[in-house]
Formats: C-alpha cells, sequence, structure tokens
C-alpha cells in the first residue's frame, strides 16, 4: 500500500469492534493485538512473576546495579524496620535496589584531592534512589496497585519519647536488600553487592503487588573474609573488637554482622565533628580533633561540645552546582549543614581484596586535614597540621577542640 491510499479512517473503524478490541480481519493478528492491549492496560492479566519482572526491569533501566525483591513471608520474623505495614497498610511485597558511586571520585575523597566531588555524589545517587522508589510507586499507584517510595535515608522514627534520636528507619533498606540478594551484610553491617561492594547506595519501594520473592545471596558470591580494614579505617571505635556479633533472624535466615556500639560514634566522625586518628598521623576530612571517648556514657556529652563548636567554624567551601556547597541539611539540626566526612568503611569495602589494601594505605598515608580561614581544607602532614593549629588564637583553636597550646606540642 503506498501512502496515497492510506485511509487514517478506516483504520480507526477496523480497531473499534464491539468488544472494543481490534479487527484486522487476520485472525491470528487479532489475538496477538488483543492480548497486548489487554497487557497494557490491565495489570491483572500479568502473573506474579511477569509482575516481578517487570518491576525489576523498572528499577534496572534506571541505573540500580542490583535489585531484589522481599515479600511479608520472606521477611517474617524480622526487626520491626523489616515490617512493611509500618509504611504502606496490606502491602505484600518490597523492591529493593543498589545504585553504583562513582569510583574515580571516591578514590579522589580517599586521597584527600577532592572532598567535594564525591560528598555531591552521594547526596544525588541518595536522590536518585529516593526517586527511582518513588517513580516505581507512582508507576504501580497509575496501575491502581497502591505502592509507596521509601526515602533512601534520613527518615527516622518518632512514635516514642527519644526515639527520633535512636535513628531507627521506618524501613531498613540493608535488612531488606540482604534478605533478597541484593547483597550481603559485611562485617561492618553494610550492604556489600558482587559488582561494586559497599561502593553503593540503597532504595526500596513497598507494595500491595503480589511478587516472587528473590533469594538471598549465594555463599560463593559474600566476599567479606572479615579482612577488619573496614574497623581499622574508623576512628569513632563504632565497631566492636572483642568479636561479638548481632545476629539477625528475617524470614528464617540469620544474617551476622559485628555488634556496634552506639549510632552516635559514628555520627561524632561521620558527621564531620572529629576525626584525627589515634596516632595522629591522618585524620578524616574533618579538621577538628576532638577526642571520641572509650566510654559510652561520655560519647554524647562530647558529641554535643563538638556540634556546638563546628557551629562556629567557617562551612566546608565547594563552589558552582558539580560541587555539594557547605553540606546537607539533617533533620536532627536546624539551619545549620553537616558534611560526609569519613563513609571509610563503605568506601574502603571493594570486592578486590587487594584494592581493599590499596585503599586502607591511601587512608592513613593521606594526611591531617586542616581548615584555612575562608572554609577551605586542606590535607597535610600531621606536623604541619600541629603548625597551623599553634598559629591560630586560642579561641579559634578551641573551636577544632584543641583547648591547650601543650596538647599539641607534646
Ligand atoms: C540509621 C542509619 C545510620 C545510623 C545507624 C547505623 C545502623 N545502626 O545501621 C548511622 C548514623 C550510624 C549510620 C551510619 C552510616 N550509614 Co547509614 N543509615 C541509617 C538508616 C536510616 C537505617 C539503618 C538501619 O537499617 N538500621 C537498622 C539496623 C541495621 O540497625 P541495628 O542497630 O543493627 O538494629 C538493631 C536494633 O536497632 C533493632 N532494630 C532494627 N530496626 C529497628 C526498628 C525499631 C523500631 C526498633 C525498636 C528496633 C530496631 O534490631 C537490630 C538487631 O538488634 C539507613 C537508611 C534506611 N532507611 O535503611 C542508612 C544506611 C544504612 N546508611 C548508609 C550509609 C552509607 C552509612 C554510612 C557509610 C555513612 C555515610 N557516609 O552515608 C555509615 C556506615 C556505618 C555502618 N557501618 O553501619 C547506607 C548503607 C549502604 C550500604 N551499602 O550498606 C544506607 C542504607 C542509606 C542508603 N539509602 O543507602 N547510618
Ligand atoms: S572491609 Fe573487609 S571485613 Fe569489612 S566488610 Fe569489607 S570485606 Fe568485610
Ligand atoms: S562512617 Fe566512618 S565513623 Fe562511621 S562507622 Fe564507618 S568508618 Fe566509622
Amino acid at each position: 500500500m503506498s501512502t496515497d491510499d492510506f485511509d487514517p479512517d478506516a483504520v480507526v473503524v477496523a480497531a473499534q469492534t464491539a468488544d472494543g478490541l481490534s479487527d484486522f480481519g487476520d485472525e491470528s493478528l487479532n489475538l496477538t493485538l488483543d492480548q497486548t492491549i489487554a497487557e497494557m492496560a490491565e495489570p491483572s492479566a500479568l502473573s506474579p512473576q511477569e509482575m516481578s519482572d517487570l518491576v525489576v526491569e523498572f528499577v534496572r533501566s534506571q541505573g540500580a546495579c542490583a535489585v531484589g525483591i522481599s515479600t511479608t513471608e520472606t521477611l517474617a520474623g524480622g526487626p520491626p524496620s523489616t515490617d512493611l505495614d509500618y509504611v504502606l497498610e496490606g502491602a505484600r511485597s518490597a523492591i529493593t535496589f543498589a545504585l553504583p558511586l562513582d569510583q574515580e571520585k571516591i578514590l579522589k575523597f580517599l586521597r584527600k584531592e577532592d572532598h567535594s566531588a564525591h560528598q555531591a555524589d552521594n547526596l544525588r545517587t541518595t536522590a536518585a534512589a529516593t526517586g527511582i522508589a518513588q517513580g516505581l510507586a507512582d508507576y504501580l499507584n497509575q496501575l491502581g496497585i497502591p505502592s509507596y517510595g521509601v526515602s533512601a535515608n534520613l527518615v527516622y522514627r518518632d512514635d516514642k519519647p527519644d526515639e527520633f534520636l535512636e535513628f531507627h528507619p521506618d524501613v531498613s533498606h540493608r535488612y531488606l536488600a540482604v534478605r533478597s540478594g541484593v547483597g550481603w551484610l559485611g562485617f561492618s553491617g553494610n550492604l556489600l553487592t558482587e559488582q561494586f561492594g559497599a561502593n553503593v547506595l540503597l532504595g526500596t519501594t513497598v507494595t500491595t503487588a503480589e511478587l516472587v520473592a528473590t533469594d538471598p545471596l549465594p555463599k560463593e558470591k559474600r566476599y567479606c573474609d572479615e579482612c577488619q580494614l573496614c574497623r581499622a579505617s574508623c576512628n569513632s571505635g563504632f565497631f566492636g573488637t572483642d568479636g561479638e556479633m548481632t545476629d539477625v533472624m528475617i524470614g528464617g535466615e540469620e544474617f551476622s554482622y559485628t555488634k556496634r556500639s552506639s549510632p552516635r560514634r559514628c555520627d561524632f566522625v561521620c558527621g564531620g565533628f572529629t576525626g584525627l586518628s589515634k596516632d595522629e598521623e591522618w585524620s578524616t576530612w574533618s579538621p577538628a580533633r576532638f577526642g571520641v571517648p572509650d566510654e559510652e556514657e561520655e560519647v554524647l556529652p562530647r558529641l554535643v561540645e563538638a556540634v556546638v563548636a563546628s557551629g562556629a567554624r567557617p562551612e566546608f567551601k565547594g563552589e558552582g552546582w558539580e560541587s555539594s556547597g557547605g553540606g546537607f541539611y539533617h533533620p536532627t539540626m536546624v539551619n545549620h549543614k553537616v558534611n560526609i566526612s569519613c563513609a571509610h568503611c563503605q568506601l574502603i569495602c571493594h570486592p578486590d581484596k587487594e584494592e581493599r589494601k590499596r585503599r586502607y594505605k591511601v587512608i592513613t598515608e593521606s594526611g591531617v586535614v586542616v581548615q584555612h580561614e575562608d572554609g577551605t581544607l586542606e590535607a597535610v602532614s600531621s606536623d604541619q597540621a600541629r603548625k597551623h593549629l599553634l598559629e591560630m588564637s586560642p579561641e579559634r583553636r578551641a573551636l577544632y577542640g584543641v583547648t591547650s597550646q601543650n596538647e599539641l606540642e607534646e
């Protein structure tokens, strides 16, 4: 048929038969088209496996490097943060996925060459995880399947007095991810994926759709060999040292990670309020050197002191839309930004053990960070860092956690 013979009205008439479906004369063509139209418009035409394939493809097509599905059956008996009903009544399944962080930016962050680029990548990947989860929920909601996009981070339960500061998540992406095979929980408690190790961020969509659960990662793909380089690169004392583990049962499967102390320790260091190593030879990106107490009950008062001091220091610098500016807002603080200053336990954990060792060397040989008056950060030798602080006024030095000159001269 040439384009001159084409009659669009004839096609419309042919397609609009009494049953509302197509009639092109050819029976086999009719069957295929009728099926396609029904499937395209009616989700119930899809089997649970087809619907599962669809949601997995949805998040993969948006950049997920690993995806898993958990159901109320496979999450049964898990900790409270595996209860899907908490965010969506009648929920039956959850799709959890991992988004990789940029490796080049991670290496520059660990070498202390560029703080802002990795932080910006982390913030945008977090936003993308929330956005993809919400996008899938929007899609399913519009197909008539009630669904909910879980925020990637910084949403904490506040149901009981003082619960907010316990940092119990609405839904724990890690628990859902490990149960559904997105990755495996390492010694650090971080979720380790086969391809990018712990260098990923996680997202979840909760749905009332009946989906087919995926299995936990097979043994041969669980690479954590308890090298403990995560613990060695942590200046906060977050990870236990006595071999005690936290064991969690989820849907009849047991998962373990090292016993950790209060999340306040990680807040202290990863939030940028302090960062110097015990031997004073290297630091995180924090220019402050408040000591993290060994005694658990002393951590919170010391953290409060360090947080107050940080408010009077210049903001971290970072210019232009490609940077993270002076940090990001956290719900525990009003009108004051915090910065990702460590994340060593996550960023060091690459599937290749030799790469983990290289990253440990990089971290411990990258120097000590100091802050200039305009807010810029610079990594220098430990001696230069002491000199930098000695040249400050006592008042300004106190903002970095140094209250006596002797501490620097010893
Ligand atoms: C709270 C939180 C923190 C807290 C506490 C960490 C923790 N305990 O897991 C702090 C501030 C310390 C923290 C630090 C970090 N975090 Co964080 N954090 C979260 C958050 C919001 C929930 C973590 C979680 O699942 N906790 C539950 C379990 C794992 O914690 P638990 O203490 O062992 O739980 C025990 C009890 O508390 C109890 N329990 C569990 N849940 C609940 C709920 C209730 C109501 C009750 C009563 C009890 C209870 O049962 C458990 C067994 O005894 C998630 C986002 C999310 N919504 O999932 C991100 C998340 C885990 N964080 C992430 C990251 C990257 C980090 C950091 C590297 C910092 C950074 N730069 O971003 C460090 C890593 C520290 C570490 N090794 O864990 C990523 C992890 C990615 C990965 N590959 O694993 C996540 C998933 C964010 C994301 N969307 O990607 N984090
Ligand atoms: S750094 Fe080593 S011990 Fe820690 S989680 Fe990764 S592989 Fe496991
Ligand atoms: S993010 Fe840093 S301070 Fe927090 S647990 Fe990991 S290594 Fe320790």
